[in-house]
C-alpha cells in the first residue's frame, strides 16, 4: 500500500506541474503603463532620441505653468518638409494646431499647441525626414500644472513690465503679464549677460525673445502679444540665470 502512496503523491505533483507550466503570465500593470502618476507627482516615459536630433522645447519632462506657445525640436542636419509634429494627450487626442513647419535654416521643426489645452501629460511623436527622403521619428513628453502659476509674480494689466539682470539672475525671475505688455530687461551689473529664449544653445522656442550682448546699463524691450508660457535664459550663465514669463 506504502508503494501506491508514493505513485499518488508522484501523480500530484506532475498534475499540478502540468498546471503551473500552461498558467497564463500575470500581468504586471506597472510596467506596462509608463504614465502613471500618484497623486503627488507626475512620471514620463523615456524619450526617443531620432538621428540628429539636439533639444526640444519644451523639455523632456518639464511640467509648465501655462501652455506652450508651440513645440520646437532642433536638429543637426537639413529637415525636408515633410517631417510633422503631433501632440497628444493622454486619450490621444490632437492637440497641436495648424501645420507642422521647418524653420528657415533647415535646423528645427514647429507645431503650435492650442491655449486651450487642458493640465495634463502630453506625449510629443515627431517624424524628421531629410532630403535623402529617409524619416527618422523620436518623443518625449511634459506636462502643464496651471496651479504652478501661483509661484509667478503676478504683474498682470500693465503696459510695461522692467525685469532686472543683476547678481547673475532675473529679477524677478518668473511673471505673470497680460497679452500686450512691453517687458523691458536692464543690465544692473559690471557683466555682460543676455536674453535668449530656450532651448540652450538653439535659441529656437520664441525668436523674438534673443537680444544681443547686453553690457551694464543696457536695455532689450520686448511686447508680448501671444497667451502662453515663455521660458527663457541667459546664454552666457546657461544654468544658473533662468526665467519664465507667463502672457495671459
Ligand atoms: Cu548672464
Amino acid at each position: 500500500m506504502k508503494k501506491y502512496g508514493y505513485l499518488l503523491i508522484i501523480g500530484l505533483v506532475v498534475v499540478a506541474g502540468i498546471f503551473v507550466i500552461n498558467a497564463p503570465p500575470q500581468e504586471d500593470k506597472t510596467a506596462l503603463d509608463p504614465k502613471q502618476s500618484s497623486d503627488t507627482e507626475t512620471t514620463f516615459a523615456r524619450p526617443k532620441k531620432s538621428a540628429h536630433y539636439e533639444s526640444n522645447t519644451p523639455a523632456h519632462e518639464s511640467i509648465l505653468a501655462a501652455p506652450p506657445i508651440n513645440i520646437v525640436i532642433d536638429f543637426n542636419f537639413d529637415l525636408a518638409s515633410n517631417s510633422s509634429i503631433s501632440i497628444v494627450d493622454t486619450n490621444d487626442i490632437e492637440y497641436g494646431s495648424g501645420d507642422t513647419s521647418v524653420d528657415r535654416n533647415k535646423l528645427a521643426l514647429r507645431r503650435s499647441m492650442s491655449h486651450d489645452s487642458p493640465d495634463g501629460v502630453y506625449t510629443v511623436n515627431y517624424n524628421a525626414c531629410w532630403p535623402d527622403a529617409s524619416c527618422h521619428d523620436g518623443s518625449f513628453q511634459f506636462a502643464i500644472n496651471r496651479s504652478l502659476g501661483e509661484d509667478y509674480l503676478d504683474l498682470r494689466n500693465r503696459s510695461a513690465v522692467e525685469i532686472k539682470l543683476s547678481d547673475i539672475a532675473f529679477k524677478p525671475a518668473r511673471v505673470k503679464v497680460s497679452a500686450g505688455t512691453r517687458i523691458t530687461w536692464l543690465n544692473d551689473e559690471e557683466v555682460t549677460h543676455y536674453v535668449n529664449t530656450d532651448a540652450h544653445p538653439s535659441h529656437t522656442y520664441y525668436p523674438a525673445q534673443n537680444s544681443n550682448a547686453l553690457a551694464k546699463g543696457e536695455e532689450f524691450p520686448l511686447v508680448f502679444d501671444k497667451a502662453g508660457i515663455y521660458p527663457y535664459h541667459c546664454s552666457a550663465h546657461a544654468s544658473d540665470m533662468i526665467g519664465s514669463i507667463i502672457v495671459e
